[in-house]
């Protein structure tokens, strides 16, 4: 197994919503342990701290969500993306799904710099691919796939310059999709799999080929996992629920084929609302979740015939 330096960058973003508590989110996973979980897989465990924005002005907005707030958000997290992307594997501990915009920025940055394509995997029961316009509750975390995409409308966010082609893009998870988003995905060339997919056809099918793209392309690959990808059942301390996720062994199996892709290069967390929380389960599943993308498993594959 590839020893990674694994760089765990605390975002406690609750900007992108209105119901509070993701905040409290990378203390929870610094609580169940995240840091060990990796360090016992032989990985060398680095805790940055959490980030903070730079000051901002508060405005009211008829309906944009604390928007100023997650501008200075955005500015901050790309930043810290960058910097982390050239020292190692950055784990992002959120904070709620508004934290991308700042940490995909960042990504595609540091993917510029270094003239390698960046491809994003997104894990979730939402597409989030709304723009400011086209966003019914206001709330910006349903928004960062249409910022890094290049859709209008993010005024005042930093200037996305080369936009992620929509190629390199693949969304998987789907049961919660509006209306506007549904008819912008449908039209783009974004790879989209809804649950009724994973259901028929399993969930390892669909990853395989995305990730064969991104190996074909030398790409880089940044994960953001958000806990509604999981059904409530098994991983309640999200705002957002849909029932018919996926289940602790779609999750596991999803980052057990990330780790022997070595192909990941950035990860996000996002969504976890401790408020929410039975006990700290959730903070616990997504933990193993992580452990698993960074290769904790039961067995090695067999290599004998049965
Ligand atoms: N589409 C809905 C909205 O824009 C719900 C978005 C929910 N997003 C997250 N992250 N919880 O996926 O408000
Ligand atoms: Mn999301
Ligand atoms: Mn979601
Ligand atoms: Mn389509």
């Amino acid at each position: 197994m590839t020893h990674q330096t694994c760089i765990l960058v605390g975002a406690p973003v609750d900007s992108g919503k209105r119901r509070r508590g993701c905040l409290m989110g990378p203390d929870a996973y610094r609580t169940a342990g995240l840091a060990d979980a990796l360090g016992d897989l032989g990985h060398t465990v680095e805790d940055r701290g959490n980030v903070r924005p730079a000051p901002f002005t508060p405005q009211a907005h008829a309906k944009i969500h604390a928007r100023e707030e997650t501008i200075a958000w955005t500015e901050a997290l790309a930043a810290a993306a960058e910097t982390s992307l050239r020292d190692g594997l950055p784990i992002f501990l959120g904070g709620d799904h508004s934290l991308s915009l700042g940490t995909v920025l960042g990504a595609m940055r540091h993917a510029d710099a270094i003239n390698r394509p960046l491809f994003v995997l997104w894990l979730d029961a939402h597409s989030d691919f709304h723009t400011p316009v086209t966003t019914d509750s206001g709330n910006l975390h349903g928004t960062p796939l249409g910022y890094v995409t290049g859709r209008s409308d993010f005024d005042g966010f930093p200037a996305v310059t080369r936009p992620l082609p929509q190629d390199n893009i693949a969304i998987i998870g789907l049961r919660s999709v509006d209306t506007a988003e549904r008819a912008a995905l449908q039209e783009s060339s974004i790879q989209h799999v809804d649950m009724r997919e994973i259901d028929e056809s399993g969930i390892a099918k669909p990853l395989t080929a995305f990730l064969e793209r991104v190996a074909a392309a030398n790409g880089m690959l940044h994960v953001s996992l958000d806990v509604d990808f999981l059904d409530p059942a098994v991983a309640p301390a999200v705002g957002t629920t849909v029932p018919g996720g996926a289940t602790i062994r779609e999750g596991h199996l999803v980052m057990e084929m990330l780790h022997d892709s070595g192909l990941m290069t950035s990860l996000d967390l996002v969504e976890l609302n401790p408020f929410l929380d039975e006990r700290g389960r959730t903070a616990r599943v997504m933990v193993d979740l992580a452990a698993s993308a960074l290769g904790r498993r039961v067995f090695d594959r067999p290599t004998r015939a049965y």
